[in-house]
């Protein structure tokens, strides 16, 4: 009796659970658009690499099926099978009970932060159907699912001479729509996931897109501070990498380049989540490289007795790396939960860094003195950019700045009300302004190919004509010097073609916001317009259509006479369809860019950059769809 009240409570408890996680996905999964499908991906993976993070999996592989459907296999031990008291076993437990993880598993550093570590009872729950097959103490066991309900039991299907796990699911329509992958984005978290756990191969056989991508990097992240740093100049041949390994509970790694450029791209990771808000892993690393140097420099008399200290930001400069930390009970905070907030990694990643540091710097003069020469080569211009600052602040006060030529401002003073149409090429730039409402929208035509700004010094990029009048137009200044106080449009409007080059201006000046404008960016600013794809003419009516997929269902809705048009670029468009479609606050469709979507393009500019042909036919081949749908 007993018993069978208990297992009557477990189901109703699995119900629940269930109806939890549909009825709020957004709550487990971050939303139901790209992002959440990404995640349910992200899940089923994160538990392969738990399971090579412990020492158990060398491969991981993921199937795109045509349709739709997504594999995820690996060669790790493979989820346990026995029974457990109350009638299930652990296959079953683990796929249908809510943070059923971490009760049947004790791997060390496991994934589990943010939103990842739901658990795949998540993604079983949101999935049309799924099935598991477990390779295991010498047989093929399989289990399979319906909205997260089984439809079977735990069956053995047939031998096994190795052991793993092999997922299989396909994301619910009633949960998704009629929902698209993004490819782009996944191919780059396995190839991050890749450098981060270096030795496992993760392989992506894309079969909608028809792209097979096999990453495997023994070099962990030195090759990937290499990879990133691509196109720059090192001021020494190899990165300098560290790792240390403290008890059972942390590892920290460190990989280190510096490069004659301008930029600083220090990217830190927690359990392989990338920590895009940082935390307290990235301020012990900073503070240890500021005090290193300082103290070496001191040391070799290379800083006077006079001389201030090296700000972090003087010996950053030209500065690529990667701080790599797992540990056992990872607190993730911030607005994304993507800030490590564990305060003892502060300063095992403080005295990590340091004695490292310390010691390599004293073993190779010779790479010392280059690094410290940049630095102190940065103090000086940095102060005298200081100084430049101060004295056109007195000039302007007399000559007042003047606004680009280009710009065709708005009537409107009022920042909240106004807004900055940035617009690829000349001839869109004209019909823009004609059609523009020119009480509030002001428009920029720029010019071909912005600006190679990745291998530009910051002068430079100053004297770029396009770019200068980006702005001048925006009024805020750049870097130290922003002042969001001054922005004169609080919508900055990107507008380009549907097509590869006008995806590559726009990751271009997503790059440059990112770099040199980054909190127009953080604080919601920045949009990028989307205009139409297709142009129906349905009698006296005229119809616009965003994507295909607009237009197919359109297409079923009324069959014959109607004519459709497709637009090959915004200069195509008169002024009046340009207003109707693009710019008429009413009508537009926007879109926000994200901290994300500046991060991606600003990795993703690097790699197009660098001389590796590859990147760029796979991410022409995976952006396919986006490119013409806008939608980046
Ligand atoms: C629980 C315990 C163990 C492994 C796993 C789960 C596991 C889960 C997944 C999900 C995808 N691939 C996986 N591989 C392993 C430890 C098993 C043991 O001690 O033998």
């Amino acid at each position: 009796m007993e018993r069978l009240a208990e297992y009557t409570a477990e189901q109703i408890k699995v119900l629940e659970d269930l109806e939890a996680v549909r009825k709020r996905p957004g709550m487990y999964i971050g939303g139901t658009g790209p992002e959440g499908l990404m995640h349910l991906i992200e899940e089923v993976v994160d538990n392969s690499i738990d399971e090579a993070m412990a020492g158990f999996c060398t491969e991981i592989e993921v199937i795109i099926h045509p349709d739709k459907r997504v594999t995820v296999s690996d060669n790790g031990r493979g989820i346990p099978v026995e029974m457990h008291p109350e009638g299930k076993n652990t296959v079953e437990l683990v796929l249908t009970t809510l943070h059923a993880g971490g009760k049947f598993d004790d791997r060390s550093y496991k994934v589990s932060g943010g939103l990842h570590g739901v658990g795949v009872s998540v993604v079983n729950a949101l999935s049309e159907y799924l099935e598991v097959e477990v390779w295991r103490d010498g047989k093929r066991h399989r289990q399979s699912f319906v909205r997260g309900q089984k439809t079977s039991e735990l069956e053995v299907v047939g031998e096994a001479e190795r052991t793993g796990t092999i997922v299989t699911f396909l994301p619910d329509r009633e949960i998704f729509g009629e929902f698209k992958y993004d490819f782009a984005r996944l191919s780059h978290r396995l190839r991050e996931l890749a450098y981060l756990n270096p030795g496992l191969t993760i392989k992506l056989d894309n079969r909608i897109a028809e792209v097979v991508r096999t990453f495997k990097f023994d070099g962990g992240i030195a090759a990937y501070v290499k990879a990133l740093s691509e196109g720059k100049e090192p001021l020494h041949e190899e990165p300098i990498y560290f790792l240390a390994q403290i008890g059972e509970s942390y590892q920290l790694e460190a990989a280190v380049l510096f490069t004659s450029s301008y930029d600083e791209a220090i990217y830190s990771f927690a359990n392989n989540i990338n920590t895009r808000e940082g935390g307290t892993h990235l301020v012990g690393f900073k503070s240890a490289l500021t005090r290193v140097l300082n103290e070496y420099a001191r040391e070799k008399r290379i800083l006077g007795k006079d001389d201030p200290n090296l700000e972090g930001d003087d010996v950053r400069e030209g500065l690529c790396a990667i701080i790599s930390v797992k540990l056992r009970e990872p607190q993730f905070e911030g607005q994304t939960k993507t800030k490590l907030g564990n305060p003892e990694i502060q300063e095992l990643v403080y005295n990590f860094v340091r004695e490292n540091l310390a010691r390599f710097l004293n073993k190779n003069p010779g790479i010392a003195r280059k690094i410290l020469e940049k630095a102190v080569a940065a103090a000086r211009a940095s102060q005298a950019a200081k100084r430049a600052r101060e004295l056109t602040r007195r000039k302007n006060l007399l000559t007042s700045t003047s606004l680009p030529g280009k710009l065709a401002d708005c009537a409107t003073r009022d920042p909240a009300k106004s807004e900055l149409y940035i617009v690829e090429g000349d001839s869109a730039g004209g019909s823009a302004k004609q059609g523009r409402d020119r009480e509030f929208q002001a428009i920029l035509p720029l010019r071909g190919k912005v600006l190679n700004v990745e291998k530009a010094h910051l002068s430079k990029l100053l004297e770029n004509k396009e770019l200068n009048s980006i702005i001048t137009a925006l009024g805020t200044g750049i870097r130290e010097g922003f002042d969001i106080e001054k922005l004169r449009y609080h919508k900055i409007i990107l507008m380009c073609d549907a097509d590869i080059d006008g995806a590559h201006i726009r990751t271009l000046l997503l790059t440059f916001f990112f770099r040199n404008l980054r909190p127009l960016i953080e604080q919601g600013y920045t949009y990028i317009a989307k205009p139409p794809l297709y142009q129906v003419n349905l009698g006296k009516e005229r119809l616009y259509f965003y994507d295909e997929a607009e237009l197919a269902s359109f297409r079923e809705q009324h069959d014959g006479k109607f004519e459709v048009k497709r637009f090959k670029g915004l200069g195509e468009m008169n002024p009046e369809e340009l207003w109707e479609t693009t710019m008429n606050p009413e009508k537009r469709v926007l879109k926000k860019v994200t901290i994300n979507d500046a991060l991606e393009a600003d990795e993703l500019f690097t790699l197009l950059m660098g001389s590796e042909v590859g990147p760029r036919r796979d991410f022409i081949k995976e952006n396919a769809d986006k490119i013409t749908n806008l939608d980046i």
